[in-house]
């Protein structure tokens, strides 16, 4: 752990005067053992705190393993705390990293909005803030250093245009509802906004209800209960995880209606079960959103701590299941 904060010239010109110090002071006691190094090297562990969204869905759970076994191997000293899908406490989280004197600080913000005020607390105590999974909309740019994650708008667009060319020869109206994530988050409103763009195309197909299952299976399953007790006809359900999609499989069955043919089912994530359920023909397509962020994210503490320019934003490499593509993918599935 660091002891003060200094620009990276500073912290330069202060290790070469370090290792001056330290091999004339080594000479001098004449060992001569310093591990062929020179005794230049810095092994002090670089500190991260990690502030978790929850434990709400699979994919949380992919993620949360992935940065624990990312930092074990990356030799990184991770403190890491499990918000419970509460913006108070992970601002608190963070506040306790900053008196903590971290290295770097990296979290998956829960909602969009509302975070400048600790944002700035991090910035002026000299802390470099990583955003992983998750965006935020703060206008200032430089309260983080970069935003390592997927592009939800395009995973919307995805599931939309799929939907689109599914219906392209439908002559009535195709009744869609809508399970969004908890409300605020850039994964629900970027989904949303992608699914609602790409199916303007076809004046047929229309959201007839659309309410936040909180990313979670009994969200999904209690959110899907009271559309069906509601909608007549439900022809479509874009679930913005493969967890709501799952928990709407029982309210769905448990309506005598058949998942996948009764109800096309779509889906984002591409979670070990969800895209079990795609092989098993219950859901239908599936836009990937990948949760293995560790690795990235070791790599970019360690550069940003080395004072290090690195891209403002990357971009999660995915794709897209389809139900024969999912049983061909499932047996190599890592997550
Ligand atoms: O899709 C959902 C999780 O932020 C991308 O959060 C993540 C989302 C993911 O709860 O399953």
């Amino acid at each position: 752990m660091r002891k003060m904060r200094m620009h990276s010239a500073q912290w330069r010109a202060a290790t070469v005067l370090a290792s001056v110090l330290l091999v004339g002071s080594m000479a001098a006691c004449g060992n001569s053992d310093t591990g062929g190094d020179g005794g230049t090297k810095d092994d002090g562990k670089i500190t991260m705190g990690f502030s978790q969204v929850g434990a709400e869905s699979g994919w949380r759970t992919a993620n949360t393993i992935s940065i624990k076994e990312s930092a074990t191997a990356a030799g990184v000293e991770l403190k890491f705390d499990d918000a419970q899908q509460k913006q108070e406490n992970q601002i608190k989280a963070i506040r306790n990293y900053i008196q903590q004197k971290v290295d770097v600080i990296a979290f998956s913000p829960v909602v969009e909005s509302g975070w400048d005020t600790v944002l700035k607390e991090a910035k002026d105590a000299g802390i470099p803030v990583i955003l992983t999974d998750r965006s935020v909309d703060s206008a200032d740019k430089s309260l983080y250093k970069t935003f390592l994650g997927s592009d939800f708008v395009k995973e919307g667009k995805l599931a939309g245009d799929w939907l689109v060319e599914q219906k392209k020869t439908a002559t009535g109206p195709v009744n869609i509802v809508e399970l969004q994530g908890n409300t605020g988050a850039a994964p629900a409103n970027d989904r949303k906004k992608g699914f609602g763009e790409a199916i303007a195309a076809n004046p047929n197909l229309k959201i007839i209800a659309s309410q936040p299952g909180d990313f979670t299976r009994a969200g999904g399953k209690q959110v899907m209960e009271q559309f069906l007790k509601a909608n007549k006809q439900i022809d479509v359900l874009f679930a913005h995880n493969d967890d709501m999609g799952l928990g709407a499989l029982e309210a769905i069955t448990a309506a005598g209606k058949v998942p996948g043919k009764d109800i096309t089912i779509i889906t984002v994530d591409a979670v070990k079960d969800g895209m079990q359920a795609l092989a098993d023909g219950k859901f239908n397509f599936i836009a990937e959103c990948s949760p293995l962020l560790g690795p990235q994210l070791m790599d970019l503490a360690k550069k940003v701590h080395a004072g290090e320019t690195v891209p403002a934003r990357i971009e999660t490499q995915e794709t897209t299941f389809t139900q024969a593509q999912a049983k061909e993918a499932l047996p190599t599935r890592k997550y």
